[in-house]
């Protein structure tokens, strides 16, 4: 088992969950700090007002990446720090947009890679309020597409851009359950305002298209010159029949991968959405025009891949309700027979299975084609990590074995199986803020300590990477 010699890897975060800075050198609001200042939105009542101080502490942050061993690191940019209002007709905030050009440079200065996302859910909160956001089909591609421009032109010296974070997070997650910003769902005791049987469809379709506009900008007015390559990042969890016996448990296997991935990735490689959300949505999943087929299929340079779990599927019978987005089927735990998927975790919906990564390796690389794969997330929160003392926390031996069974089928299906994977980056650098689940729940391979001024402390997971992938990693 191996991986191929130029292989890249190294750490991921995102610009909410890590920077704070909240309202450092005229950084404006992004609908992130408008759904933390709800009561009740977050499990701990927090905010990523301070998070792990980032914005500050850049120097600290590429210290830790260099004496772990990174040779990449995955970051996103704050669009409200570099556009306050976001729109393309508001001004820069030059202050922002400098803060990351220094810090690209700092990054290839300690001979690190930056991989740059350009989204991570943190939109201007103006957007939101001016037009409706993500709702908006002609408006919110337009802006991206600037805010794209303003960022490559700025930051010549990044060479791998990824245009959104799980689109299925902001269009399920914000547009359905509610669960995340902007909260909007049908569930009136949640939220106000929403349609979840068709905000989180038309949310998906807009992505796709702001997607497809910053990329044909890139490769139209930067490829050129500066070289890169940009594509999507997509999450999606491996699935097993709850009844291997049944074939409409089997059946929906796929379907549950079509309803979270191919939603964004066959238009993407095949220029449309699969038929299973056509038959099962209708018309409440919107039809690409000519204009938006052109540009978005063919618009990614590699595959940005999210993984972190596997689940049991159980089709259902009859008509879905008008809120289903899985497909028509349910996710579990145990298996008929009473297998059980993987070990319990800090988070609800993650539990470990290794082989369950190496057989969706298997199923994205056939369906579209054998594509590049960066994977672009991968990580474990630990079931009570966070209620430990700090010299049983930094033993984190369950994430240690998450890593290696994970990074070992990783290389089987590299060199076993012929997937083209080129890069890996362990989710996260540091613990930081989860979301809707607040500081409770911890991801990083550092231990930030919140209570005595973001003090980071290495985890023995941070130490274990570099050696684990030194011994798959071919040297010639
Ligand atoms: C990813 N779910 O998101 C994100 O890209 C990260 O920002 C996040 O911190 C990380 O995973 C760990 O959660 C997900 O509820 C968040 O199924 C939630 C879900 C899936 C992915």
């Amino acid at each position: 088992m191996s991986l191929p010699k130029d292989f890249i890897w190294g750490f991921a975060t995102a610009s909410y969950q890590i920077e704070g800075g909240a309202k450092s050198d005229g950084r404006g609001p992004s609908i992130w700090d408008s759904f933390c200042a709800i009561p009740g939105k977050i499990a701990d009542g927090s905010s990523g007002d301070v998070a792990c101080d980032s914005y500050n502490r850049t120097k600290e942050d590429i210290d830790l990446l260099k004496s772990i061993g990174a040779k990449a690191y995955r970051f996103s940019l704050s669009w409200s720090r570099i556009i306050p209002l976001g729109g393309r007709n508001d001004p820069i905030n030059q202050k922002g947009l400098d803060h990351y050009v220094k810090f690209v440079d700092d990054l290839l200065e300690a001979g690190i890679t930056p991989f740059i996302t350009l989204y991570h859910w943190d939109l201007p909160d103006e957007l939101d309020k001016r037009y409706g956001g993500l709702l908006n089909r002609v408006e919110f591609p337009l802006d991206f597409e600037n805010y794209a421009r303003v960022v490559y032109k700025a930051i010549p010296k990044c060479k791998n851009w990824i245009t959104f974070n799980e689109p299925w997070c902001s269009s399920i997650l914000g547009y359905s359950t509610g669960y995340f910003a902007p909260g909007h769902t049908s569930d009136r005791s949640k939220s106000a305002v929403g349609d979840s049987s068709r905000e989180p469809w038309t949310a998906g379709h807009n992505l796709l298209v702001a997607h497809g506009r910053a990329v044909k900008v890139y490769r139209e007015e930067f490829k050129p010159t500066q070289g890169g390559e940009i594509g999507i990042t997509l999450n999606g969890d491996a699935t097993y029949p709850w009844d291997p016996e049944d074939p409409a448990d089997v059946e929906a296997c796929d379907r549950k991968i079509e309803f979270a991935i191919s939603w964004f990735a066959d238009p993407i490689y095949f220029g449309e959405y699969p038929a299973s959300m056509r038959k099962q949505l209708g018309d409440r999943l919107p039809t690409f025009t000519p204009e938006e087929v052109a540009l978005v299929k063919g618009s990614n340079d590699f595959y940005g891949m999210n993984h972190y779990t596997a689940n049991y599927i159980k089709h259902k019978t009859g008509t879905p309700p008008d809120d289903d987005f899985l497909g028509n089927l349910e996710t579990l735990f145990y298996s008929k027979s009473g297998e059980c998927i993987g070990e319990e975790t800090e988070s609800f919906w993650l539990r470990p299975n290794a082989q369950g990564f190496r057989d969706l390796l298997n199923w994205l690389s056939k369906r579209y084609g054998y594509p590049k794969i960066y994977v672009t997330e991968n990580g474990t929160s630990i079931k009570g990590e966070s209620d430990l003392p700090l010299e049983k926390i930094v033993e984190d031996d369950f994430r240690v074995k998450y890593f290696d069974d994970y990074v070992k089928a990783m290389a089987k299906a590299s060199s076993e199986d012929g997937v083209n994977v080129q890069g890996y980056f362990a989710w996260s650098l540091m613990d930081n803020f989860e979301w809707a689940e607040g500081y409770q729940t911890r991801f990083g391979v550092t231990y930030v300590d919140y209570e005595d001024q973001q003090k980071r402390h290495p985890k023995k997971s941070a130490k274990s990477l570099k050696p684990l992938f030194d011994s798959v990693i071919k040297t010639e």
